[in-house]
């Protein structure tokens, strides 16, 4: 594909799903390299307006800023008049899961005060989703309208946060839509990371409209301040689409500085200006730059994550509290991005759900990748556990440090393989004979404040530390077992109408065929068949979801099909000539060499 044709295809892309050029070559990096790389990704989530351009506001622009103001004094109105009124935070996938964090974190907050616990979370697909890969219900709108009425059944004030980074997801786009036909009663606001223009504009599932007219919609209400839009851009993420980074830690951030500041307002009678907005994101950015600053820990662990990964062995986060959640969510998010198993990279939290404060409770009835809990760790997986499984404590000054080094003893005596993700305080460290437990700790001493509600503040930025080194971790793993080309996630699972473009895009990307040929190739992975029926063709997208989600590694079977001009069987057979993926896709794609290789498969 020539240059100037490989440069107009990622102009079409929204900013989400476009390739970074600081990632391209992560592929090829080491780990500490690749603790650069995203250090100098995560950097553009803070980094200021390029010449004042109104399509790229970014977050310290001041008409997002403005836009944060406005939604955190509707804030401040519903905890000043909590009886029949809710907000509500709702997403899908990763959004869907830091909805649940914040939620329950400001709902806890509240009743700690003894004040109405008026938050709300929606993840698409209920509470399975929070633990596992439900990438489905993400394609309905009539199903986000219809959760979000039941949820607001009765109340007389809603303020509804649909959260979608792409601004791609229907199931959101019906709860707006569903909002801006309901103003009397709901406000709706849209947290996204690409320009209004940019927003989805593909029909979606039995409607007749989609994401961009929703989009629109609200930019004009925006105007009436009936709706807002907080669409800051933060550049594409580290590994192309993959949204639970960037986009994930800017949905942190920006709600909890909007929910807060309308707290503050609302009960210490706090005046909410512009400077306010801007302060609370430089805190979160002083939590970036001091999590990065410890590069080569973070390079380490990830190094140590991919060699169990490399073996076939698991990665295990143990988390306390809400590092917990932090961890679980990490690890049910490689399983869509890196056609991981869900074995793979597994996360545990203390009490398992009576922790997670869920709504549908305890979910262990559900199978095994609902266990959560450190004691169903030890129950279920300490007899198995090899010494190249990697496990991952993930705690506090704050957490329980007995229970943290009875657990660690009780692992240690069966594998060596043990490392830690400790915070904490100037005033209050923790001690060091729980860090010599470790093999490798990365403890992060944090400057102590004794500010009111210091404790809340201090955990948010303990989480969002924690994520930004989890994503590292998993993110470099995958990475060096070969699960990424470039900065392509090439053996994505084809289970949504999102991740089904996004396979469409990447094999246009490689092969530079049209559309048409790639879709019809990927069709041909999906069905396992080299002669597509018309039922095929003619079914819709769901149908080919449905099918894919049953099949692996089939982009990589789509691109050897393509690039090589091979039989479906012939492309199996090449992608098992390879046990790292990466390398089967550069084989192939050095088309000379393909040619040759498969004559000479085919003389064999
Ligand atoms: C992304 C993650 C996905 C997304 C989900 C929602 O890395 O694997 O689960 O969170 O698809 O995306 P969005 O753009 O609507 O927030």
């Amino acid at each position: 594909m020539d240059h100037l044709k490989q440069s107009c295809y990622e102009l079409s892309l929204p900013v989400t799903e476009k390739s970074n050029p600081i990632s391209r070559d992560i592929d090829r990096a080491h780990s500490k390299q690749m603790v650069q790389i995203l250090k100098r990704c995560d950097a553009e989530i803070f980094e200021k307006e390029r010449n004042h351009d109104p399509f790229y506001q970014r977050l310290y622009s001041l008409p997002v800023i403005q836009t944060m103001v406005d939604v955190a004094k509707r804030v401040e109105i519903i905890l000043r008049d909590p009886e029949e009124s809710l907000i509500v935070l709702s997403g899908c996938g990763t959004s869907g899961r830091i909805a649940f964090l914040l939620v329950t974190s400001f709902n806890e907050m509240l009743n700690a005060q003894r004040q109405k616990q008026i938050c709300s979370y929606i993840i698409a697909g209920g509470d399975r989703a929070l633990l596992t890969s439900q990438e489905a219900p993400e394609d309905d709108p009539g199903l986000g309208a219809r959760t979000l009425e039941k949820v607001c059944a009765g109340k007389k004030h809603v303020l509804f946060i649909g959260i979608s980074c792409g601004m791609s997801a229907p199931f959101v786009a019906g709860q707006l839509d569903f909002c801006l036909n309901h103003l009397d009663i709901f406000t709706p606001v849209l947290l996204g990371f690409n320009p209004v223009h940019m927003a989805r504009s593909e029909l979606m599932q039995d409607c007749s409209f989609h994401f961009k007219d929703v989009a629109e919609r609200m930019a004009a209400e925006q105007r009436h301040k009936k709706a807002y839009v907080l669409n800051p851009v933060l550049g594409a993420e580290a590994i192309s689409g993959s949204s639970r980074m960037k986009g994930g830690s800017a949905t942190k951030i920006i709600l909890e500085t909007v929910l807060l500041a309308g707290h503050e307002a609302a009960f210490r009678d706090k005046m909410m200006t512009p400077e306010y907005m801007s302060a609370w994101i430089s805190a979160s950015e002083m939590v970036y730059d001091t999590t990065y600053s410890r590069s080569d820990e973070i390079a380490a662990l990830i190094h140590k994550a991919g060699e169990s990964l490399q073996m076939k062995a698991h990665v295990y986060y143990l988390g306390w509290k809400t590092l917990g959640i932090i961890g679980m969510t990490d690890a049910s998010e490689c399983i869509p991005t890196y056609g991981a198993d869900f074995g793979d990279i597994r996360g545990f939290i203390n009490n398992g759900f009576s922790e997670m404060k869920n709504k549908e409770g305890d979910l262990s009835y559900l199978g095994p990748e609902f266990i959560i809990g450190h004691k169903d760790f030890v129950d279920t997986i300490l007899q198995s556990l090899s010494q190249n499984d990697m496990i991952l404590f993930l705690f506090t000054v704050n957490d329980d440090l007995n229970e943290v080094t009875v657990l660690a003893n009780q692992l240690r005596q069966r594998t060596s393989n043990l490392h830690a993700i400790a915070h904490d305080l100037e005033k209050f460290t923790i001690p060091e004979t729980v860090c010599h437990m470790f093999e490798t700790v990365l403890n992060i001493t944090w400057p102590f404040s004794s500010a009111k509600d210091n404790s809340v503040v201090m955990r948010q930025h303990w989480e969002l530390s924690t994520k930004l080194c989890l994503n590292a971790i998993s993110t470099g793993a995958h990475v060096l077992k070969g699960k990424v080309y470039m900065n392509y996630m090439i053996d994505l699972r084809v289970t949504n109408s999102k991740l089904y473009r996004r396979a469409i895009n990447i094999l246009q990307r490689f092969t530079g065929c049209s559309k048409t040929e790639c879709e019809s190739a990927l069709l041909r992975a999906v069905y396992s068949t080299d002669d597509l029926t018309e039922d095929m063709t003619r079914a819709d997208v769901h149908t080919h979801t449905d099918a894919a989600n049953t099949r692996e590694r089939v982009v990589p079977t789509a691109l050897v099909m393509i690039q090589s001009g091979c039989t479906h069987a012939e492309a199996q057979r090449h992608l098992d000539c390879h046990a790292v993926i990466r390398d089967a896709v550069s084989a192939c794609l050095n088309s000379s060499k393909t040619r040759a290789l498969w004559t000479e498969h085919t003389i064999k």
